[in-house]
């Protein structure tokens, strides 16, 4: 597919035509599959498929219970022969992955060594406000004491403890950064990691385990010559206020300078400036990383493997697919095992979204190369990864007809209406611009409301806390792909998507927002409050 706009038209001033056209406008190819621009890298990106897929390390807790990560500085080899200056929990990209069991409640420690403020979400969790991730709710580096640049703003000097009851069905989870006008730069230089949650029902199911389970994040980046990362804003913009923060050399500047200027502004956030120069749709990079390898290679036997899908990207989507052909049996959703599996030839996968899916590699005879490829992209982007399928071996797994009891549907008390466009210069829900400890929508705990989305383009839709089915696009069933319980849906340029939202856990503060992380940014977010 094209990524250039119509008939000349930038497709920035093709959003603007759309975006004027109201309601009921079917979309467009343009803006229908592609939701960001793409970033050129400097660095000339290696072979596909020569650099082998890495396995993240999973975190030890210090104690029972108790996990210390250090957010700071280090330089990872991505691009064979070059080094690339990450931002990583405990230095690394992707941080380490979290072992969680239902059940059992953790604390994290997360200190912050990195130049910047942080904050951390827990991406899917159940978890209580205060250990949440508000974009507000800051850690502090050493020295850094600026006066709060937003209403409301906490200031954790050094180090924040998460408290995570882990009282969730087992699920593909993963945490990220969260700050306030900087998630889409600070996730963009690494600061991104799964965590697994388990329990007894998925352990009685005889799913493939140990080497035959690998957790995928997928993700894009763009490099520069010398093969740090390449991003269109500065990544060492003085946010708004933040007149404290020295420069540290980081590089990447080519695009749009910090110009947001008055404290406690909270429009167009400070590092971006207003509209986000060219990017204001969202950045794509040239390559395409799988757990922090550019195009990854994998052995695997010829059996069945366990692949958790995880679309850690900022704008980019993926409609995965293998070749030279095969399925994907789809055991689990954003928020844990469905309740039958679900064949698939083929996967959407936007911002924020997880698939947890059975590939039989018996399929296929010894020796052949499996690709999982991206049909949204052309080029170098259109692949991801690769499977070479070694050898046969002993399979005793399966996946059985039935996997879990998912909680039912319960009855919605309300209909609300949250629309995801740009108004104004900025990308807003309702036609408001993010104010936070302004709520939109005032849940009660224990209930559960039918929220319908809307929007002018592509928008994954992410909620904090609250998990959500799919009821229905555009008055239709919705696809297979959107089975499950979900944290995260795509809603496509003038599509209505109502989902069915329960409010459980936990009372006070918490989030909508667009996942494309630039629209986070540029102030697609809302604030909820269960009360
Ligand atoms: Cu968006």
């Amino acid at each position: 597919m094209s990524r250039a706009g119509a008939g000349g038209f930038s497709r920035r001033a093709f959003l603007g035509v759309l975006g004027g056209a109201g309601l009921g406008v079917a979309g467009c190819r343009a803006t229908d599959e592609v939701a960001g621009q793409l970033l050129r890298s400097g660095a000339r990106p290696p072979r596909p498929f020569t650099v082998p897929l890495p396995i993240p390390d999973v975190a030890r807790p210090v104690s029972p219970g108790r996990y210390e990560v250090t957010q700071r500085v280090a330089a990872a080899e991505i691009l064979p022969g070059l080094r690339t200056e990450v931002w990583g929990y405990g230095g690394t990209f992707p941080g380490p992955t979290f072992e969680l069991r239902r059940g059992e409640p953790v604390t994290v420690a997360v200190r912050n060594e990195l130049p910047v403020p942080t904050s951390t979400h827990l991406h899917g969790g159940v978890t209580p406000p205060g250990s949440d991730g508000y974009p507000t709710d800051l850690v502090m580096p050493a020295g850094l004491t600026p006066r709060p640049a937003h209403p409301g703003e906490v200031h954790h000097p050094l180090v924040k403890e998460y408290r995570y009851p882990v009282g969730q069905r087992a699920a593909t989870l993963w945490y990220h950064d969260h700050r306030m006008d900087f998630t889409a730069p600070q996730v963009w230089r690494g600061l991104a990691g799964m965590a697994l949650v388990r329990d007894e029902e998925e352990d009685a199911l005889p799913l493939p385990r140990g080497e035959r389970e690998l957790p995928l994040m997928i993700c894009d980046r763009a490099f520069e010559e010398d093969g740090s990362f390449r991003y269109p804003q500065p990544f060492d913009a003085p946010p708004t206020g933040h007149d404290a923060h020295g420069a540290n050399g980081a590089s990447g500047a080519n695009g749009a300078t910090g110009t947001d200027g008055g404290h406690g502004r909270h429009g167009p956030p400070g590092g971006w400036g207003r509209l986000g120069g060219d990017y204001m749709e969202g950045v794509e990079g040239d390559v395409i990383l799988v757990n922090g390898a550019p195009w990854p290679v994998a052995e695997v036997t010829a059996t069945r493997y366990r692949l958790r899908l995880l679309n850690a990207s900022n704008a980019r989507r993926y409609l995965l697919r293998l070749t030279p052909g095969g399925r994907f049996t789809q055991i689990g959703s954003d928020s844990g095992l469905l309740a039958a599996p679900v064949a698939h030839d083929e996967i959407p996968i936007s911002p924020g979204e997880r698939y947890d899916v059975v590939v039989d590699f018996s399929a296929y005879p010894v020796g052949t190369a499996v690709t999982l490829v991206n049909a949204l992209a052309e080029g170098p982007a259109g692949n991801v990864m690769r499977f070479v399928v070694t050898r046969r071996a002993p399979d005793d797994s399966r996946v059985p007809a039935v996997l879990s009891r998912p909680p039912q549907r319960p009855s919605p008390v309300v209909t609300r209406r949250f629309d995801f466009r740009a108004t104004d210069g900025a990308w807003t829900i309702n036609g408001q611009r993010y104010r936070p400890g302004v709520p939109l929508a005032r849940p009660r705990l224990g209930t559960a409301e039918v929220w319908r989305l809307t929007g002018d383009f592509r928008h994954p839709v992410h909620v904090h806390l609250a998990h959500f089915q799919v009821l229905a696009r555009n008055g239709r069933p919705p696809a297979a792909t959107d089975a499950g319980w979900k944290d995260t849906v795509d809603v496509r340029p003038y599509e209505v998507v109502d989902v069915l939202v329960r409010f459980d856990g936990h009372r006070g503060t918490y989030m909508l927002h667009c996942h494309n992380l630039e629209h986070e940014d540029m102030a697609m977010m809302a604030d909820f409050e269960v009360i």
